[in-house]
């Protein structure tokens, strides 16, 4: 993979392969996927290639196979395809080619591929293969192929919807029909009955005229439906083939739950006025949708010494918004977005705690849709806490639908025991309100999250009379190699800070808004619950530093064998499969090795729980017995990295978060692309490096870039106002763009107003 390979505007947007390996088309396919929140399809090549794994993923469509473990987002049926044939001879990347290149335009959402073909039988094409899906029109795909013969040969073109995909299991066909050029397939998710229409539309044309070849529509089964025609190209001619496609669900929130007959007509009906669009408007309506909505307000320009670090970001900010069903405040995001099977397309505390910073910073609205999303899910939270035996709503570990509730597959012992994410929802609902001071949003939606969590924390505390003390026994923390574990110091103190701010609000409303204090009182039983929070708030158990400076992760943790060695060179990461070699014979429950950040989490979300002596003890230890086995865990090292100023450990870590997706190993990405990774390949940069934080209910930015950058530039929101951060070795620049009203920041331990701009030498 090379990167930067854009000029002018798209310097510094664009990803590259070079070299088409059959062996490895799944890591492309992932990181290179399109996508509008709505769907992502993944960056397949037209021609079918032995191990590529089509996908095309509508959100929210989830449904259950009865001998599978857990619902899943399904593999919906496939537009893409496209085969070619010259003079008989099937083409494919894996044949004769030669100049082989494929791209990611960010800035655009553009994939293109090309490459030169020869034939057994001595004939030539070359291929160029375009791809969008509209950011504009969210139903909307379309693929652009011009086959040019280099010599003269007749070219078949087989093409068409192709629903015999992995995972198709999922669907019951309800029939295939062609009308006029528009083809079209219905069918039926088989539990939870959503309906898919996809259609798809062709146009040929030959050296830009356009064609009306003679067609034979065929299928081989009934979820496939396909286009066969057949061209005779002179040498230098040049043959064009445009597919328009759209994919319709009973699931979008405008028709959701209709029948057929509606989805249809609503099909058709669109597809009356987009079919004869070009793929340029298409292409340019939705980079135009890119600008207005993403570019213009959400580029983080960083100007490094290494230029991947800019892609890097650009890359992460590309994927956070093809992945983020936004449009849609009933579903959320995926661990691997749209962009693969990975994680069965659940959600995961990935959301609250990776990606949703990045969303209230960028766009608050976005990160509402993605809140209201656990507010509407709360009755099923509400459920699992009664089912185990605890008040208040209690978070799945693993969320679908907002009525399935748990869908962790059963094996996983983190299903029943990962239990921070109550609490991680609520620090998101926190931030979230901090940030905008959304009182309409609180008073709907937000309080009543911050309540029920922590009634279900109070609930779920255990009295240890001997201490005097209340513990949370037998959970799991973020450091999932340790399992069934006691008062793992993350979740305590996240679970007491949802109990303090749901006080906090209570207490506040009762004083500010008695009208919101009695519903919700009478709702949630509050008068109860508050003097339980009282009681139990103080006495809860907070892992503090021991005689040696280290805070323990968990109960056990550092009476565990310690396989790290004062005089190897490698780190504990870089011996990872050693490390795993290990843990196969002895279970990494008996070693102190952590698969990701989880103290140092809980360092970097709250700043002032610990000095920075302690924390920088604490940093080194635990980074040295972290294999990073997650990939939610180099980002916050390196963030944390950059508080503590230890800005050459920062970047190091930094460059390895960056590489997780865009980096050379060939198979990290195979089923998805790291959502989380993503959320915080951004932290580390507006987070750690420029050093922007909630601090409090405040606004701090306290730089520390890397020697490697110059200079990073992006936007930020706070208190509905725009901010244009830039920061230079030497200045932080701040400027209101809004300036509808004033904001302060924290910078140096002084509280500054940024008035028409502010200006602070570093
Ligand atoms: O949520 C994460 C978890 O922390 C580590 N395993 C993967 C999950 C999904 O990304």
């Amino acid at each position: 993979m090379v990167y930067n390979s854009g000029k002018g505007e798209y310097k510094g947007f664009i990803l590259k392969e070079e070299r088409f390996d059959p062996e490895f088309p799944e890591k492309s396919e992932s990181i290179m996927c399109l996508g509008n929140g709505y769907m992502g399809i993944r960056a397949a090549n037209e021609e079918y290639v032995h191990f590529a794994s089509r996908g095309t993923f509508v959100a929210g469509t989830f449904d259950y196979l009865e001998d599978d473990c857990s619902t899943e987002l399904p593999n919906s049926a496939d537009v893409t395809n496209m085969l070619f044939e010259a003079d008989g001879e099937a083409v494919s990347p894996d044949g004769d080619i030669s100049d082989y290149e494929k791209t990611l335009n960010c800035k655009n959402g553009l994939l293109r591929r090309t490459f030169l073909w020869k034939g057994k039988n001595g004939k030539r094409l070359k291929l160029e293969f375009l791809r969008c899906v509209s950011l504009k029109d969210l139903h909307l795909a379309v693929s652009k192929v011009n086959v040019t013969a280099l010599d003269s040969c007749t070219v078949k073109v087989t093409s068409g919807i192709d629903g015999d995909v992995k995972g198709s299991g999922h669907f019951e066909p309800m029939g295939i029909n062609a009308v006029s050029d528009v083809m079209s397939i219905t069918a039926k998710t088989k539990e939870s009955g959503i309906l898919f229409s996809t259609q798809t539309c062709h146009r040929f044309e030959i050296d830009s005229i356009k064609v009306e070849p003679d067609i034979s529509v065929y299928s081989e089964n009934e979820l496939q439906i396909m286009t066969k025609c057949a061209f005779d190209l002179k040498e230098g001619q040049t043959l064009t083939v445009t597919k328009i496609s759209d994919i319709f669900t009973s699931r979008d929130r405008e028709r959701d739950g209709c029948d057929m007959a509606r989805l249809v007509a609503d099909s058709r009906e669109h597809m009356k006025k987009v079919r004869n669009m070009t793929f340029e408007k298409i292409l340019e309506e939705s980079a135009a949708e890119w600008e207005r909505r993403v570019w213009s307000c959400r580029d983080v320009k960083v100007d490094s010494e290494n230029e991947t670090d800019c892609l890097a970001l650009r890359f992460a900010v590309y994927h956070l918004t093809v992945m983020a069903p936004v449009h849609d405040n009933r579903m959320n995001i995926g661990a691997k977005g749209l962009s693969g099977p990975g994680y069965r397309g659940h959600t995961f505390w990935d959301t609250e705690i990776f990606m949703l910073p990045y969303f209230v910073f960028t766009c608050p609205a976005e990160a509402r849709s993605l809140l209201e999303y656990r507010y509407n899910s709360i009755e099923a939270a509400r459920q699992i806490a009664k089912e185990r035996g605890y008040e208040g709503a209690m978070y799945p570990w693993e969320s679908a639908w907002i009525t399935d509730g748990e869908v962790t597959p059963s094996w996983a012992l983190t299903g029943l025991m990962e239990h921070h994410i109550t609490a991680d929802i609520a620090m998101g609902v926190y931030l979230y309100y901090v940030a905008t001071g959304d009182e309409e949003f609180m008073e709907s939606f937000g309080y009543e999250i911050l309540f029920d969590t922590a009634k279900f924390w109070a609930s779920r505390l255990e009295y240890n009379e001997k201490k005097d003390l209340y513990e949370i026994l037998h959970v799991i923390g973020p450091d999932e190699y340790k399992e069934d574990i006691d008062n793992n110091a993350y979740t305590n103190y996240l679970a007491r800070y949802n109990i303090l701010l749901a006080i906090k609000y209570y207490e506040k409303l009762r004083e500010e808004k008695p009208e919101t204090a009695k519903r919700l009182c009478a709702l949630l039983g509050l008068d109860t619950v508050y003097k339980s929070w009282l009681g139990k708030v103080d006495k809860i158990y907070l892992p503090r530093e021991n005689a040696d400076g280290l805070v323990p992760e968990d109960d056990t943790y550092l009476t565990l064998t310690d396989i790290t060695r004062e005089d190897c060179t490698l780190s504990i990461s870089e011996m990872a499969g050693e490390v795993h070699a290990i843990a196969r014979k002895v279970g990494f429950s008996s070693l102190m090795v952590s698969k990701q950040a989880d103290v140092m989490l809980l360092m970097y979300l709250f700043e002032d729980l610990f000095t920075p002596e302690i924390k920088k003890k604490n940093f080194y230890f635990y980074e040295k017995r972290c294999i990073h086995d997650s990939s939610l865990s180099l980002s916050t090292y390196s963030a944390l990295a950059a508080d503590l100023g230890e800005k050459d450990t920062a970047y190091r870590l930094f460059e390895r978060a960056s590489t997780i997706d865009m980096g050379p190993d060939m198979w990290t990405s195979n089923e998805g692309i790291h959502a989380a990774s993503l959320g915080g390949i951004w932290q580390c940069a507006v987070f750690g490096f420029a050093g922007v934080r909630r601090y409090g209910e405040e606004l701090r930015i306290e730089p520390h870039l890397p020697d490697k950058w110059r200079g990073i530039t992006f936007d930020i929101s706070w208190k509905s106002q725009t901010l244009r951060v830039e920061v230079t070795k030497k200045v932080l620049t701040v400027k209101n763009m809004t300036g509808t009203d004033e904001v302060y920041i924290l910078n140096g331990g002084r509280r500054l107003a940024v008035g028409s701009g502010l200006t602070v030498e570093l």
